[in-house]
């Protein structure tokens, strides 16, 4: 017999709404309504002061590492209005305007970037994972949750996130085989931000896309341009309403670029270009969707002034917040696990000694939080 072509049952598409000249293709609007736009124009402006301040705080000693989502900010903002509280979200660690839209304290972000377990307390109003630098195992977690979401039948879907780098893990593969299997209602947003620390996209994977990876699950892909707020709200409605209806899971490649370092421990000038990097600053999201918003008459000069002063004030206030949070040193050995293990107790016990009896009792707070 001959070989034949295998027909396969697929679309791959690209989208992009609003282009980096702010031009906009009005067909393929969403429809958002007005005070929602200037929200997600605020917490996009928050979630980048709130960046820029941790990165003074870490080159002044006052915060750990930190790991700077500029220019990514349209992506987990995006993907978080197309969600209700109940609808779970499942981060990786560059989803920063998506936790500010869902809620999150500054002060606890913080928390977390200082090093302390209470950074990792949800607030309870939300469905949401802690942040997760571990590469691509919340890929599993955001399969697991979705899988849980159609056995409950509670009508919840689950977006998770990862980047570029995380799509050679196998943890990715396998949730998205199982989540396929399964018909999960997963949305797994890949933030293809072209770097994996100093690894670029090209070396990461021979594919022409990451989304094209969806053909092999058997599910729907899309590649949108994730520096366009737009796109980014428009395509994860679609695979939200469709995995809602039973429809299975959703690959989206959202395409941005990582303008900062990959942490503050990182130099990029070592592995990248001021070449490569510059035409990436001109599609930047953020005056991208100001442009949007001025030409529709949502945005003047003097709002945009009183949202920078009501953010400077709140982060103010965060910062106060962070700096005066009393360590508990025993945290750490707290929220593992619902009950302490005898190893973490025995060890538990060892610091205390170690500490003496300045330090709050460990014991006390045998239990998780
Ligand atoms: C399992 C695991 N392996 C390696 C690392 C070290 N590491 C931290 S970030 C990173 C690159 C991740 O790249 P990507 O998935 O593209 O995410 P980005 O940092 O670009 O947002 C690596 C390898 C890790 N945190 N976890
Ligand atoms: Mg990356």
């Amino acid at each position: 017999m001959p070989r034949k072509p295998i027909a396969i049952e697929n679309k791959l598409e690209h989208l992009s709404i609003l282009d980096e000249h702010g031009t906009l293709d009005a067909k393929l609007e969403p429809k958002i309504p007005d005070k929602d736009l200037q929200k997600l124009y605020k917490t996009m402006l928050q979630s980048r002061l709130l960046d820029e301040r941790c990165l003074h705080l870490q080159r002044q000693g006052r915060i750990g590492t930190y790991g700077p989502s500029k220019g990514q900010e349209a992506i987990p903002l995006g993907a978080a209005y197309c969600l209700t509280k109940d609808d779970w979200f499942v981060p990786s660690y560059r989803e920063t305007a998506g936790f500010l839209w869902r809620g999150w304290p500054m002060g606890m972000f913080m928390l977390w970037w200082g090093g302390h377990e209470a950074g990792s307390a949800i607030p309870a109003h939300v469905n949401d994972t802690p942040l997760s630098v571990p590469i691509a195992t919340q890929c599993q977690y955001g399969m697991g949750i979705a899988w849980g979401c159609k056995l409950r039948k509670d009508n919840t879907v689950c977006v998770a996130f990862v980047g570029d780098g995380g799509t050679s893990q196998g943890d990715f593969h396998e949730a998205l085989n199982f989540a396929a299997v399964y018909q999960a209602p997963l949305v797994m947003v890949v933030q293809n931000n072209h770097w994996a620390i100093s690894l670029p996209r090209h070396a990461q994977t021979r594919s022409q896309t990451i989304a094209q990876k969806a053909i092999a699950y058997g599910i729907d892909g899309l590649q949108i341009d994730g520096n366009d707020i737009l796109s980014v709200i428009s395509a994860v409605r679609e695979a939200v309403e469709k995995a809602r209806a039973g429809g299975g899971p959703t690959l989206i490649e959202a395409v941005t670029y990582r303008l900062a370092m990959h942490t503050t421990a990182d130099d990029p000038k070592k592995y990248r270009t001021e070449e490569e990097v510059k035409p990436w600053e001109a599609r930047d999201p953020l005056p991208r969707f100001a442009n949007y918003l001025r030409k529709k008459k949502l945005l003047d000069d003097k709002m945009q002034a009183l949202f920078e002063e009501e953010i400077r004030k709140e982060l103010d206030a965060a910062v106060a917040y962070y700096e005066s949070y009393k360590h508990d040193p025993y945290e750490l050995f707290k929220y593992m696990y619902q009950e302490m293990t005898p190893e973490l107790r025995r060890q538990m016990t060892e610091l205390e000694q170690h500490l003496g009896a300045s330090a709050p009792k460990g014991a006390a707070h045998a239990t998780a939080h």
